[in-house]
This record gives C-alpha cells, structure tokens and sequence, in this order.
C-alpha cells in the first residue's frame, strides 16, 4: 500500500517523481505531526508513498511544497498541497470516509480536547528541545493536570477508545505523544507515567 525511503532527503538531492494514483507524503522517521499522518494512511489504506526531509539540510525543492519547510505535507493525485497534521488528518477523513474516524455526537468535544491537547505537545516539545528549564515535578503535575479532562472525558463516555469500541480521530491524533513518552523517562532518568489510580481509563488504553 506504501513505499518509503529510509533515508531522508537533503538539498542537492532531486525530487523524485509522483506515482500515478498514489498520494505523497513527505514525513521525517521521527516527526510526531508526520506520524499522525502515517497512521491515519495506514488506517484507511489509502495508496500512498513516502518521501523523507531531512530537516536539518532540507532541499531547495521542498519549500515549493512546503514555503516554512515543515512536515507533514500531503501532495494528493490532483497535486492539491495540504499542510499541518489536523488539516492533513481531516482533509483524508473527508475524502476517504472509511472507516470512520468521527462520531456526530462526539465530533465538536473531540475538536476541544485536540486543541486542549496543544498544551501536552508543547511541553513535551520544550522538555525534548531542553526548553523547559522547570523541576521535572513541576512538569509531571502540570501534565497529569492537563490530562485530568481526558481521563474525565473517557469515564463519561464509557468506552476504550475516544472513538467508541475502536480508536477514533482524537485517539490517533494524539497517539505519537503517548508512543514518545517514555522519552521523558530516558531523558530525565526519572519515570515519566501515570499512575492507575488516577488514570485508570487513559492507562487501559495507553498501557503506559
Ligand atoms: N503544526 C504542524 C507542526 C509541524 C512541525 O512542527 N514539524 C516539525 C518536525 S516534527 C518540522 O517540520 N520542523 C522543521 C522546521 O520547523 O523547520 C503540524 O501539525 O503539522
């Protein structure tokens, strides 16, 4: 259904031509934005290659796709662009509808829970980029706080997933950090999870 190359692409390189009937996405191996995107490819099995940027050395061509040189960035078969992972995300949701990734009853909440998730990526991105010069305690309360209404949210809604029986667009949105956490733990050398007492829904679902 995919192809992808390993390496990741740096200026010099020339960009390599579209397949037929196949969309393009252009990732980087380690990019959590990019990774929502795989999933959500994956997901719905739509065909599609993969190209990787290196971002440290990005080629020249790149910014005609993407003017910051940011991935994800979609090229579908129309050559229509669509950047950012959310826009990404939906603009595939609504083209390939199948399966569903929404609940009509739980769509707006979802949207406010993703926006609210912001703050989560932002600090894991600052903790990564070694931004957040704040006790790694601090960190941990101030996370385990901005999850509390996701926990809530789950409780209420009494199924595994944010999207009912199976994993739902808010779930595969927010899946990349939940991989990436353990490299909290790593890099602070201190355990970064939650506790099931407080978390018991999120745990279930995040085994972390
Ligand atoms: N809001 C964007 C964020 C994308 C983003 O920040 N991607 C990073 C890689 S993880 C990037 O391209 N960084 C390179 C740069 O900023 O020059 C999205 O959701 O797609």
């Amino acid at each position: 259904m995919s192809s992808s190359s390993s390496s990741h692409m740096a200026n010099g390189s020339k960009k390599p031509e579209a397949i037929e009937n196949q969309g393009r996405l252009y990732s980087m191996k380690y990019c959590p934005f990019a990774h929502r995107v795989r999933l959500i490819l994956t997901l719905k099995q739509i065909p599609h290659d993969i190209v990787n940027i290196n971002l440290q050395d990005k080629p020249d061509w790149y910014f005609q796709i993407h003017p910051e040189g940011k991935v994800p960035a979609y090229v579908d078969t129309d050559d229509a662009i669509i950047t950012d992972s959310v826009t990404i995300a939906n603009y595939l949701d609504q083209k390939y509808p199948a399966p569903p990734l929404y609940n009509d009853k739980t769509k707006s909440r979802d949207l406010e829970l993703l926006d609210h998730f912001s703050k989560i990526i932002n600090t894991f991105s600052n903790c990564i980029h070694d931004k957040d010069k704040r006790q790694f305690e601090e960190i941990v309360v101030e996370t385990k706080d901005n999850l509390q209404e996701f926990e809530e949210e789950l409780g209420i809604r009494k199924t595994p997933f944010f999207g009912g029986n199976n994993p739902g667009m808010l779930d595969i949105l927010m899946w990349p950090w939940f991989e990436r956490a353990k490299a909290l733990t790593i890099l602070y050398k201190r355990r970064a999870s939650l506790d099931n007492e407080r978390f018991p829904n999120l745990v279930s679902i995040h085994l972390i």
